[in-house]
């Protein structure tokens, strides 16, 4: 090992770690060469109604694809992330809440959580949700988000919970896909002091004809400031569960019935509605959120995501309640009232455990170590990220200046698809690089192959495969098994995860990236497919193409080529109403950060535009085109390159 680079936790971290240096490699061997085992011992750390005998019965193979874990074991998620743990943490803090503004939080106990999630999972049956039927969830970061997810989970309802930043069209889309009876969001959400229109959103989505199933919409109030109310379909959250009993009779679920669906976007088309079932998703995110994140009785942990994600959905929510864990719930910005809120909340708190994305450490790093040194931190022994590649640069700061250099830093690396966390360090067992995931996690089985899908040992640089199966891992598509066949088919016999990837000396995977159409916008996945279809759904748009492109804060930027109409003329009036159309169309995380006009499109001569040449010209690196020859008409590059906006 390169030993500048390495960091390894100090002594005293190992001291309390739970999992020693000798552990990993003796334990990873077990999980690998005798998986039944293994994942039959770490199902006993949940409660189950049947405990599970069958294991495993997955097949990667296209004509018999099939992913179950643990199928003959019946247990309920909301039961172990709640009343399991009533009769020796009653009074433990289950959720923190730190609002938007710094002058409210709320501190929920595990009897008080159990007994609200009752009480909206009873009204809800009343509104008559069935096992099965989805519920949508569109919320702001405020504790009825998990209350809602839970209660779902309760009466084996299925969330599909939609990040409060979507547009209406967004949110119809997602509405649409899963038809459900009910939609719980809330009148306003704050985000840096400035509201969002989250009840108005619903409104004009429930306008599409595609969203007539929705019967209900259950509106938490939270800002307080009006909102239109239609009777009989709105209702307000507080009057609904008021008078309902503080139990309910939790729903008896098979492993393998689902927990929820969770949309995500591909290289193509409309987001994917990634489904997740109920025995393996709980012990996956369970067990690695306790071993990977060193969990003790006493730590208080914030993971700063949004539930509109699988980082909120894993590690905010299910694996932290499940472990009987204190978890923060954060409303607001790292950057409000000013670039010290994370680290004034983590003294606050007395938060122990961080865990953030890459986007925010070098949003935070830009400002300088003025506004994190003015606070204690004291209280932190542990760091994580997620989300995207941390640059060496960014852990570092993060290691030395939020960390003072006594805080291992876990890169964790994982998918929506995943469930949870794959690959990442253990903090007392695994040496961490910066900007390596470092090792595979118990069970997991990660290759390199090259573009012909040849296994590449060693040292070596490719795509990302997995080839066997988690119990995180998802079930399918919902609604699209086609789609779901794809992961498996690329690489036959493997799941392929879309990431390019680089395997050291000391067998550390470093994720390179999206090696697909999928760009990673400050830790957003989107589909460059989604932005496009946005822009070409312009009156005045006859085509476009979207690029990622390397971003200082973001890790991406987004960088589209547009053509126009003919007749119609570029200006800058019309560049900004097409960045605005983006942003209403999409929401804000997908505004593009250069526009730049294309008369035409470099394309083959079979029509496909050719995105490697955009690709490089977005980076500002025209030098990099390659092989050229193939257009059709090469002189459309040459123009594309010289009004290029990026220099
Ligand atoms: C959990 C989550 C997944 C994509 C993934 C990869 C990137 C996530 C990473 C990482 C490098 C890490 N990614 N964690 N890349 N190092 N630690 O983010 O899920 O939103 O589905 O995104 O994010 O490119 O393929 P999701």
């Amino acid at each position: 090992m390169n030993q500048e680079r390495v960091h390894t936790a100090s002594p005293d971290f190992i001291a309390q770690a739970n999992i020693k240096p000798d552990d990993y490699r003796r334990m990873y061997r077990e999980s690998i060469e005798n998986p039944d085992a293994f994942w039959t011992n770490v199902a006993k750390r949940l409660d189950w109604y049947r405990f599970p005998t069958d294991i495993r019965d997955v097949s990667y193979r296209p004509d018999d694809l099939h992913v179950r874990w643990y199928q003959d074991g019946r247990i309920n998620a909301s039961v172990n992330c709640l009343d399991r743990h009533l009769a020796a943490r009653g009074d433990k803090t289950a959720i923190i809440w730190e609002g938007d503004d710094p002058s409210k939080s709320e501190r929920i106990s595990y009897r008080d959580l159990h007994a609200r999630v009752c009480r909206l999972a009873n009204a809800l049956r009343n509104l008559g949700v069935k096992k099965g039927d989805f519920v949508v969830i569109y919320l702001p970061m405020i504790p009825e988000a998990a209350v809602a997810m839970l209660a779902c989970a309760r009466i084996g309802a299925p969330h599909c919970v939609v990040f409060g930043g979507f547009s209406p069209d967004s949110l119809g889309t997602r509405i649409a896909d899963c038809s459900p009876k009910v939609i719980i969001t809330a009148d306003e959400g704050l985000r840096g002091g400035r509201p969002v229109a989250l009840k108005a959103n619903v409104d004009k989505a429930l306008q599409r004809p595609d969203t007539h199933t929705v019967e209900t919409v259950v509106v938490v109030r939270h800002t307080g400031n009006p909102v239109n109310m239609q009777s009989p379909r709105d209702r307000w959250y507080d009057t609904l569960v008021e008078g309902q009993p503080a139990v309910c009779e939790p729903e008896v679920m098979d492993a393998e019935d689902p927990l929820f669906i969770l949309h995500t976007s591909g290289s193509t088309g409309k987001p994917k509605g990634v489904l997740h079932t109920t025995g393996g998703y709980l012990v996956h995110t369970s067990f690695t959120h306790e071993v990977i994140f060193d969990l003790k009785e006493d730590d208080v942990y914030w993971c700063t995501a949004d539930v509109g994600w699988v980082t909120g959905h894993s590690y905010i929510v299910y694996g932290p309640l499940a472990n009987g864990a204190t978890t923060v719930i954060f409303e607001g910005v790292p950057n409000y009232p000013d670039f010290s809120r994370f680290w004034q909340v983590v003294d606050k708190h007395q938060v122990t455990i961080f865990y953030t994305a890459p986007t925010a450490i070098r949003a935070l790093m830009r400002e300088g170590e003025a506004p994190v040194a003015k606070t204690s931190r004291a209280s932190l022994r542990l760091l994580g990220s997620v989300g995207e590649p941390i640059n060496p640069e960014a852990w570092e700061w993060y290691h030395r200046v939020v960390g003072e250099g006594r805080c291992p830093i876990v890169d964790t690396w994982w998918q929506t698809e995943n469930g949870g966390i794959l690959i990442s360090a253990i903090p007392g067992a695994i040496p961490q690089k910066p900007g390596s995931a470092t090792l595979p996690f118990f069970g997991v089985e990660p290759a390199i192959v090259d573009n012909e899908g040849k296994v590449l040992e060693g040292v070596a640089e490719g795509n990302l495969v997995i080839l066997s199966s988690w119990p995180g891992q998802f079930r399918t598509v919902y609604g699209d098994p086609k789609r779901y066949k794809d992961y498996f088919t690329t690489y036959p016999g493997t799941y392929f995860s879309g990431d390019g990837c680089r395997r050291d000396a000391d067998g550390y995977y470093w994720i390179t990236g999206r090696v697909d159409d999928v760009i990673n916008v400050s830790g957003h996945r989107m589909g460059t497919a989604e932005v496009e279809s946005a822009l070409v759904a312009h009156p005045r748009v006859a085509e476009a193409a979207v690029v990622g492109f390397p971003h200082d804060i973001k890790g991406q930027g987004i960088y589209a080529y547009v053509t126009l109409n003919a007749g119609e003329q570029p200006s800058e009036e019309l560049r900004r109403e097409l960045v605005a159309w983006v942003r209403k169309e999409i929401g804000p995380i997908a505004t593009p950060d250069h526009l730049q006009w294309a008369a035409a499109m470099p394309k083959t001569r079979s029509g496909k535009i050719m995105r490697r040449i955009l690709r490089k010209i977005a980076e500002n690196a025209p030098e990099q085109l390659g092989d050229t020859t193939t257009l059709a008409d090469p002189s459309v590059v040459q123009t594309l390159v010289n009004e290029r906006l990026v220099r």
